[in-house]
């Protein structure tokens, strides 16, 4: 048995902004709290069962200001039934204390990434003592974290946070794959297929495939039964020579698929359930 095998249905996480996209380049990007409502509605409509949240200012450039943060957050509670999980990866250029702040938001979840990779040109920065730290104050506000894993050395330091610092609120361990991130681990099948098995005994896992990537890791977590994790943070091609219409699309698409693959969209209470968020 592959570890975190065997649910029936699939949970749909949608991660629709990021901070790496220009809106210029990408008009339906979401950018503005209104944007993402619609959006974040839109994708509740078509399966989607959590909203991985990056905002912007003003400016439409990416901020982790903290009374946005908490704006956006009452916004998606007020507007949709969704799982609110904020960023606290951000932009690669976002101070620690900045990225810590984001729990002050007390969204449901909250991102946190299990070490240092290369992200393309630049650094994103995830030292041990900063990851302690962060997922302390996980335990302590509530929130439930999902471990961002771009690389298999993640997943060591994964069981190293929980061998030392014990379970997450909640008690459930749910993880992210994130694959083919230049400068991470490749998102192809065999790759996931071992870092599934390095996963912690009983985890929850979605799996993501940054650009081309996206499809044969979304069919690859599909068939060893995981949750998919799509969106324009992390896809901005639908096909060969076929940009993204909109966010929809993509969680149209996963639905879709994961509905073929006999493990149709989860919904959101079996979700919250799935990761023991805060009630
Ligand atoms: N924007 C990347 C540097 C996360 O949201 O926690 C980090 C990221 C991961 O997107
Ligand atoms: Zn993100």
């Amino acid at each position: 048995r592959v570890q975190g095998m065997a649910t029936a249905s699939t949970m749909i996480t949608l991660a629709p902004t990021g901070a790496e996209t220009v809106k210029a380049d990408a008009p339906a990007l979401p950018v503005t709290l209104e944007e993402l409502v619609k959006t974040a509605k839109a994708a509740q409509a078509a399966g989607a069962a959590l909203i991985h949240v990056h905002i912007r200012d003003e400016k439409y450039e990416p901020t982790l200001d903290l009374g946005r943060l908490k704006e956006t957050v009452a916004a998606l509670r007020e507007e949709t039934d969704l799982i609110v999980q904020l960023s606290t990866g951000g932009a690669v250029t976002d101070p620690y204390e900045d990225r810590l702040r984001v729990l002050d938001a007390l969204p449901d979840s909250c991102s946190l990434t299990c070490g240092t990779v290369n992200f393309g040109h630049d650094v994103f920065m995830n030292p041990w003592p900063f990851m302690v730290e962060l997922y302390q104050k996980t335990q302590e506000l509530e929130v439930v974290p999902e471990f961002e894993l771009f690389d298999l050395g993640h997943i060591a330091a994964l069981h190293r946070l929980l061998d030392e610092y014990g379970l997450p609120y909640g008690g459930k361990i749910h993880c992210d794959l994130v694959m083919g991130v230049p400068g991470g681990m490749p998102g192809d099948a065999r790759t996931l297929v071992a870092a599934v098995q390095a996963l912690p005994e009983g985890a929850s896992w979605s799996a993501t495939g940054i650009g081309r990537t996206t499809l044969p890791v979304m069919l690859a977590a599909l068939s060893v039964g995981g949750h998919l994790r799509v969106g324009m943070e992390d896809t901005l091609t639908y096909a060969k020579g076929e940009p993204v219409r909109d966010n929809l699309q993509l969680v149209e698409r996963a639905a879709k698929l994961a509905t073929l693959a006999q493990r149709p969209p989860m919904p959101i209470e079996e979700a919250r359930a799935m990761l023991a968020v805060k009630e």
